[in-house]
């Protein structure tokens, strides 16, 4: 479903003079105020294509109608998503949950939608219909050879699926573990991964990166063989400068302090990209912010400082991409909530007074530096977030221009109510 210029005008009429108040409101008390909305501007942030159905878990899965079908119909979801938002300019694809069947069409197509291809994603977390040998134990870290040679076949084969298609990053998360004492000799497991993660590393082309996503547990729940930062950067270090580590912010153990992680990476040039979500208790998948806006903030205020210190480009540096899955809500509804946060977070984070904040820091004045950065989070930026929308050309309310056009009704209308989207 597209959505034509001339509806997102429209739209915003209805909007527009409640949005200059509040946009005059605050931007009289930013000095680099045409900076912060270029940045907003320029910040693009790449859309799962797991993730534009409804998830489920093990107890249960509820498809809200109106799935995609395939991956042209995803490419459809997101490019709208990306005309209500002008910030989803890019899509991550995980094979082999969506295998372009004629990459050139489908590279024309996205590109017809603004659109182009992120990082791709391998699976060996799973056995496809026609696999010989079962990753029940493993992939890259399997005992047996065989299996591992098997992973790092496919993993290169979704390195050809990106190349064809213009993208130019491989991300590989690992399921590999243990889940009792005993049953996997740690060492060997590394070893073994390495080795593996070496042979798909030098089938890169020059101009890739590799990106080692970590996580604690889950679906092993003893130990993970990419199991957190630290692990993680001993095989990136170890493999090359076309190696970094991806931070999936479900993927840490209770109470971790991920925007200290992020800083350490991003001081070792090791920070490669994130998967955005939030969550309570475990890997959750939920939407960004819904339950930690401060420690989002907080991961954005390192990557503002972190970044600006090494003089790398906001919008072209790391990979900004989401990772979420939706179960009671509407997937697009879900993500078009999700880059608004990650809007927000970073425009607060572009507010925090940097020099005000090194001399706090310098005279050990712990008021004054929490006080500088809670005033930053504390002020409402939503005006700043829109009108970065709207000279982007792009709506003031996504989800109430969402909602106004009846964009389910109408896609439940042309796929049908019972259509189930590849993905988790
Ligand atoms: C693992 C993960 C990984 C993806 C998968 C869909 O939990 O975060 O990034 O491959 O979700
Ligand atoms: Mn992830």
């Amino acid at each position: 479903m597209i959505l034509s210029k001339e509806q997102i005008e429209e739209s915003n009429k209805e909007y527009s003079k409640n949005h200059k108040k509040k946009y005059e409101c605050i931007s009289d008390g930013i000095t680099n105020l045409d900076e912060v909305i270029k940045k907003l501007i320029d910040f693009q942030i790449a859309i799962p294509s797991w993730a534009l159905g409804t998830g489920g878990t093990r107890f249960g899965r509820f498809p809200g109608g109106g799935e995609p079908r395939s991956l042209e119909e995803k490419i459809e979801d997101i490019g709208l998503l990306h005309a209500l938002t002008r910030s989803a300019d890019a899509i991550s694809l995980h094979i082999p949950w969506d295998i372009p069947s004629n990459a050139e069409k489908i590279k024309s197509l996205a590109k017809e939608n603004g659109l182009h291809f992120d990082a791709m994603n391998s699976n060996t977390f799973q056995d496809q219909p026609e696999q010989k040998l079962s990753y029940k134990f493993g992939s890259l870290q399997h005992v047996d050879k065989a299996v591992r040679k098997q992973a790092i076949e496919h993993n290169i084969d979704v390195i050809k699926h990106g190349i064809a298609l213009g993208s130019k990053s491989l991300t590989v998360w690992l399921s590999d573990g243990s889940s009792f004492p005993g049953q996997l000799n740690f060492r060997k497991a590394f070893q073994n991964t390495l080795e593996s993660l070496q042979e798909i590393y030098s089938a890169l082309p020059h101009d890739w990166k590799m990106f080692v996503e970590y996580k604690a547990f889950e679906p092993n729940f003893y130990s993970m063989t990419v199991g957190d930062w630290g692990q993680s950067l001993l095989y990136t270090s170890k493999l090359g400068n076309k190696a970094f580590t991806l931070v999936d912010l479900g993927h840490h153990l209770a109470n971790a302090n991920i925007e200290q992680i992020v800083a350490l990476l991003l001081m070792e040039g090791k920070l490669g990209g994130f998967h955005f979500n939030d969550s309570k208790y475990g890997d959750d998948d939920l939407t960004v912010g819904s339950i930690k806006p401060y420690q989002l903030f907080l991961i954005f205020n390192e990557l503002v400082e972190g970044m600006d210190a090494k003089k790398m480009n906001h919008a072209t540096d790391l990979a900004w991409m989401i990772d979420a899955s939706h179960n009671v809500k509407d997937p697009l509804e879900d993500l078009l909530q999700s880059l608004e946060a990650i809007k927000i977070a970073y425009a607060k984070a572009l507010l925090v007074d940097r020099k005000k904040l090194v001399e706090a820091q310098n005279n050990n004045d712990v008021v004054t530096a929490q006080e500088i950065l809670q005033d930053a989070f504390r002020t409402d930026v939503r005006a700043l977030v829109a009108e970065a929308r709207l000279r982007a050309g792009a709506t003031l309310n996504p989800i109430a221009v969402y909602r106004n056009e009846k964009v389910r009704q109408q896609l439940i209308k042309e796929r049908g109510s019972k259509t189930m989207a590849t993905g988790l």
